[in-house]
C-alpha cells in the first residue's frame, strides 16, 4: 500500500476518487468541480437510494477524495476510516448531520439551510464559474427559487432556464429505481456525458439522453397521476403505489409533482418493494418546508427539512406512519387536525 507501482523510485501516485449521489444535485456538483480542476478520478456513484458510498472507496495515504451530496451522518464511519488511513477529503453536502468531525485532512463545506443544495455549495466555492450546472442541480433537487436566482445572476433567458429545469428533473429522475435495470442509464455512465460540456445547454443540443429520460418520465408520471390517495387530510395526502418498474422510477418525481401542484400541503408516496416492505418519499409543503427529514428519521429514514425518504417501512408500520404524517405541524403553520378528518370535513 502506498508503494510506487512499477518499482520506480517516483513518489506514490495520488489516486483521486469522486464520490457522489447519482441524482442531479450530486452529479452536477462533481461536474462543476472537475470542470474547474480536471483530473483522472475514479467515480463512485449509484442510484438515489445508495447513500453509504464512502465505504466503497479504497483510498489511502495521500489520496484525494471528493464527496458531494451524500449524508455525512450516514457515511461517518467510513469517513473517519479514510481520514485515519491518511486520505484527504473534501466534502460538500446539505443533508442533516449531528456533528462534523474535525480533522486537518477534512475540508468540509456543509450547509443545512433549507434553500441550499450541494451544487449551489460547489458553485459558491468556485465563485459561480460553472453556474449553469448549479442551476441544473438546484432544479433537480426541486429548489426552483434557488435555481431561478442563480440563473438570473448569469442572465439566463427564460426559455434556457426552462430547458435547464427539464434537464435537472431528467437527471434526477434517472437516479430512481431499485437497481440499474430500472433506470434508463446508470448514473456512472451518464456522468462522463455531462462532464464533457462546460455548458449544459450545449450538452442538451448534442446529446439525446436527457430527452429519452424525459419521455420515459412523462409516461411514468401519467401512470402515477391516475392513482387515488391512500389517505388524505387538510394538510396533506399519502399515496400508495404498486411495485413495478414505473413505480420504482416515479416515486420521487411524483412526490415532487404533487408538492409543486399543492405547495401548501405535505405529501408522502409509498410503494411496495419486492420483499413486502415499503419505500417512502416525503415532501414537506413547499411554502413551509420543515419536518420531512425529521418524520423520516423516526422510521429509520433520512432527509432534509423539505424532503426525505424511508428505505424500509414494514407494512404494519404504515398505519403509524400515516398517523404521524397526519399529526405533523409542517413549518410554522397551525395544527392541522391531527387525527385526520377527510378533506372538506368541518371540525
Ligand atoms: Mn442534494
Amino acid at each position: 500500500m502506498g508503494e510506487p507501482d512499477s518499482g520506480s523510485s517516483a513518489a506514490p501516485r495520488v489516486r483521486r476518487f469522486d464520490v457522489c449521489n447519482g441524482d442531479a444535485d450530486g452529479l452536477c456538483a462533481v461536474v462543476q468541480w472537475r470542470l474547474h480542476q480536471p483530473a483522472d478520478a475514479v467515480l463512485v456513484t449509484g442510484l438515489k437510494r445508495e447513500i453509504e458510498l464512502l465505504e466503497r472507496v479504497p483510498a489511502g495515504a495521500g489520496d484525494e477524495v471528493l464527496v458531494c451530496d451524500l449524508s455525512m451522518q450516514r457515511n461517518r464511519t467510513a469517513l473517519l476510516r479514510l481520514l485515519e488511513r491518511g486520505a484527504r477529503v473534501r466534502y460538500f453536502d446539505h443533508h442533516a448531520v449531528d456533528e462534523v468531525p474535525r480533522h486537518p485532512a477534512l475540508e468540509a463545506h456543509i450547509d443545512l439551510a433549507s434553500g441550499v443544495c450541494t451544487s449551489a455549495l460547489v458553485d459558491r466555492h468556485l465563485g459561480g464559474r460553472f453556474r449553469a450546472w448549479a442551476v441544473v442541480g438546484a432544479f433537480g433537487d426541486n429548489l426552483g427559487a434557488l435555481a431561478l436566482r442563480l440563473a438570473a445572476q448569469i442572465g439566463l433567458p427564460a426559455d434556457a432556464c426552462e430547458r435547464l429545469r427539464r434537464l435537472g428533473e431528467a437527471i434526477n429522475y434517472n437516479a430512481y429505481g431499485d437497481d440499474e435495470c430500472d433506470v434508463h442509464i446508470a448514473p456512472a455512465r451518464l456522468y462522463p456525458l455531462l462532464a464533457r460540456y462546460r455548458d449544459p445547454l450545449v450538452f442538451l443540443a448534442h446529446e439525446s439522453v436527457a430527452a429519452e429520460i424525459d419521455a420515459l418520465r412523462r409516461d411514468d408520471l401519467a401512470q402515477a397521476m391516475r392513482q387515488r390517495p391512500h389517505w388524505e387530510g387538510a394538510a396533506g395526502a399519502v399515496y400508495l403505489l404498486p411495485d413495478a418498474p414505473w413505480s420504482r422510477r416515479v416515486i420521487g418525481s411524483f412526490a415532487n409533482a404533487l408538492a409543486l401542484a399543492e405547495p401548501r400541503r405535505a405529501h408522502a408516496v409509498a410503494r411496495h418493494g419486492a420483499g413486502g416492505d415499503m419505500v417512502v418519499s416525503v415532501r414537506a409543503p413547499i411554502e413551509t418546508p420543515e419536518g420531512a427529514g425529521e418524520l423520516c428519521r423516526r422510521f429509520g429514514g433520512a432527509g432534509r427539512a423539505a424532503a426525505g425518504g424511508i428505505d424500509r417501512l414494514t407494512p404494519n408500520q404504515l398505519g403509524r406512519f400515516v398517523r404521524e404524517f397526519a399529526a405533523m405541524r409542517w413549518g410554522k403553520g397551525a395544527p392541522d387536525g391531527a387525527s385526520g378528518p377527510a378533506r372538506g370535513a368541518r371540525t
